[in-house]
């Protein structure tokens, strides 16, 4: 066992090694955060510059998630680490057009480690169906992902969405994924942005004003 090579058993897709090879980590004494940011974030990160050189393609971004998924899904448990008392509602989604969801449910992960209670809308999540899950749920903050410079623009049009429908101030707006920046967030009016999921945690504390 070492990161390698569940840095490896991600970059290649092996979703089976990927769960063993973490389990086997964990019980080897590394924490949950370096397999996080020293193999499995670095192995997505190679999968998308290959991808880019044409030297990978769909298929296997797809199965390199699903092997990224199975470590996540062990990781978890210890990411989240001990449930506090909930100190916010927070809806989150994908945004229309986008399916990616890994960053997205790290950033859930983060905040329910941090006492957020989440409401995970899934992927291609429509303006109407985020206006309509901050109406029934009633969240203090609204989450949006995009990972493609052509669906960062649904973020834009949900913000305007909320507005329209006159529960734009109920929420606050907080938004990140590979594209997105503070000058777009502020460009579109969110109230928060974040590069990560750990600094998207704390940004969130800090809109909420939770200590
Ligand atoms: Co796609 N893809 N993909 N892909 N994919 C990217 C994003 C890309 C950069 C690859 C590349 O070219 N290098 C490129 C986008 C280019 C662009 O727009 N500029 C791309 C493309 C082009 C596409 C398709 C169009 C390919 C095609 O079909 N020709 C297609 C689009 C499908 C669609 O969405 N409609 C597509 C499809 C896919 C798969 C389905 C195969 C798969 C996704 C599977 C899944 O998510 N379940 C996939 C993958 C895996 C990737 C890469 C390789 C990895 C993404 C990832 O999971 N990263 C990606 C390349 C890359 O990112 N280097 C790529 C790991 C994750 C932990 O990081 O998601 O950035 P990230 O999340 C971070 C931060 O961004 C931030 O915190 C997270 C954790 O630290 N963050 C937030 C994210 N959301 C946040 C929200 C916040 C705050 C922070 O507040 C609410």
């Amino acid at each position: 066992m070492s990161l390698e090579t569940i840095y490896e058993a991600v970059l290649t897709g092996n979703a089976k090694a990927a769960a063993a090879e973490t389990q086997a980590a964990l019980d080897e004494g590394v924490s949950a955060p370096d397999i996080l940011h020293k193999a499995c974030i670095p192995a997505m990160s190679e999968v998308g510059r290959l991808f880019e050189m044409g030297e990978k393609f769909v298929p296997e971004m797809l199965i390199a998630a699903r092997a990224m998924q199975a470590a996540l899904n062990i990781l978890k448990p210890l990411l989240i680490e001990a449930k506090m008392e909930t100190v916010g509602k927070v809806v989150i989604g994908t945004v229309a057009g986008d399916l990616h969801d890994i960053g997205k449910n790290l950033v859930g992960m983060m905040l329910e480690g941090a006492g957020f209670e989440i409401i995970d809308l899934g992927t291609d999540v429509s303006p109407e169906k985020f206006v309509s899950a901050v109406k029934e749920h009633e969240p203090h903050m609204l989450g949006m992902s995009a990972l493609l410079t052509t669906t960062m623009a649904a973020i834009g049009k949900t913000i305007e969405a909320l507005t329209e429908a006159g529960v734009r101030d109920s929420v606050k707006v907080i938004i990140g994924g590979a594209p997105v920046t503070q000058d777009f967030a502020d460009k579109i009016g969110a109230d928060g942005f974040a590069t990560d999921a750990g600094s998207a945690s704390r940004t969130a504390k800090a809109l909420l004003g939770v200590a």
